[in-house]
């Protein structure tokens, strides 16, 4: 059986959504028989596609299996850029290792890498990111916007804010932004974020922003490690999410809202951002490399610079730090 073909009627069918397509329109449109169609589907099923056959109308996807592989993605994504080259991967060290070696070889804008299993997975500062097989969204976008590399921050801004709405689409479920790069339930973590820089003397030669959501873990599934300060989608929503619509709103949003930074600026984002914060206003403590600095987090910069304010009444402007909410 020939498994492109097999591929591109997964395709059809998903970009059809409940609309059924006759099996002699799609032998037409594929160049096969009726007979050849039949087997695809059989063979689709086989996959872990559930497939209707609607009487006298003909078939339709009722489930697709769980699995991130690009065609899924692709099909009936609603991007122009980001994810029309998707590199997908059963298992690697860290997709930000692929990403970065990819966007070395001239990757262009907007490519995605995804991974199902990350051996290596990483946060800040060599930290590790507890990425389990199949139960999260594990992926790296390489961008390469026309931005000074001062400006690289932002842009864990911008994705944080294109996750939260992406997640409330898909789960209805409100998240909020923990400055600068976990989206939390609470005070758990569902997703963190990392952006990476490639630079030289003509300025940013490519982002690479690296998602991990926590999407269909069970408490047990995370490490002893993270058990505590960890949580999924599933685990807040009492249900399995569908990791592939998940990924095609983030990656939608993700465009939206950088395309609107780089028309705007950083100030109507910053107002969005402001919406879903969760450290606006709060008494954290914030952990430098060199020092810790206790006060009011009164907002963030035209930059994204966290402002602090200190019982001293010091104004600080806080560019990298881990914080507590007191
Ligand atoms: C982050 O770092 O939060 C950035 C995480 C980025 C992960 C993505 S996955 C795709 C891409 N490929 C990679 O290799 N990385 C990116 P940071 O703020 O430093 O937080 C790290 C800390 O979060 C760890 O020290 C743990 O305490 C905690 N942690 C680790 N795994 C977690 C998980 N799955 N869920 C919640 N918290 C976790």
């Amino acid at each position: 059986m020939n498994i492109t073909v097999t591929h591109k009627l997964a395709t059809r069918l998903l970009e059809a959504g409940s609309e059924p397509v006759s099996g002699q329109q799609l032998a037409d449109e594929f160049g096969v028989s009726r007979t050849a169609i039949w087997k695809h589907m059989k063979e689709l099923e086989e996959m872990g596609y559930g497939i209707e056959s609607v009487r006298k109308k003909g078939y339709r996807i009722q489930k697709s299996p769980d699995s991130l592989e690009a065609f899924l993605v692709q099909a009936d994504l609603k991007t122009k850029k980001i994810g029309k080259r998707i590199e997908y991967m059963e298992q690697c060290a860290s997709t930000q290792i692929v990403a970065h070696q990819l966007a070395q070889e001239g990757a262009p804008d907007g490519t995605v890498v995804i991974a199902e299993l990350q051996t290596e997975g990483r946060g800040r500062l060599m930290r590790k990111w507890d990425s389990a097989k199949g139960q999260g969204i594990w992926m790296s976008i390489i961008l390469r916007p026309d931005v000074p590399p001062h400006k690289a921050p932002q842009f864990t801004l911008v994705a944080a804010v294109a996750i939260v709405r992406a997640i409330q689409s898909v789960t209805g479920l409100e998240a909020s932004i923990k400055w600068p790069n976990d989206i939390l339930f609470g005070t758990k973590k569902a997703t963190g974020i990392l952006t990476e820089l490639q630079s030289d003397a003509d300025g940013i030669q490519a982002l690479i922003i690296g998602i991990g959501v926590n999407v269909n873990q069970e408490r047990e599934d995370f490490d002893a490690a993270v058990q505590d300060i960890a949580t999924s989608l599933r685990l807040e929503s009492g249900q399995p999410i569908n990791r592939r619509e998940l990924v095609q709103e983030i990656l939608h949003f993700l465009e939206v809202y950088t395309e609107l930074y780089i028309e705007k600026g950083f100030a109507p984002l910053k107002i969005l951002w402001e919406g879903h914060s969760a450290t606006i206003g709060k008494a954290i403590r914030a952990r430098m490399s060199r020092e810790t600095l206790e006060g009011i987090a009164e907002g963030i910069t035209e930059d994204g610079v966290l402002q602090l304010r200190t019982a001293d009444g010091k104004l600080h402007g806080i560019y990298s730090a881990d914080i507590e909410l007191k």
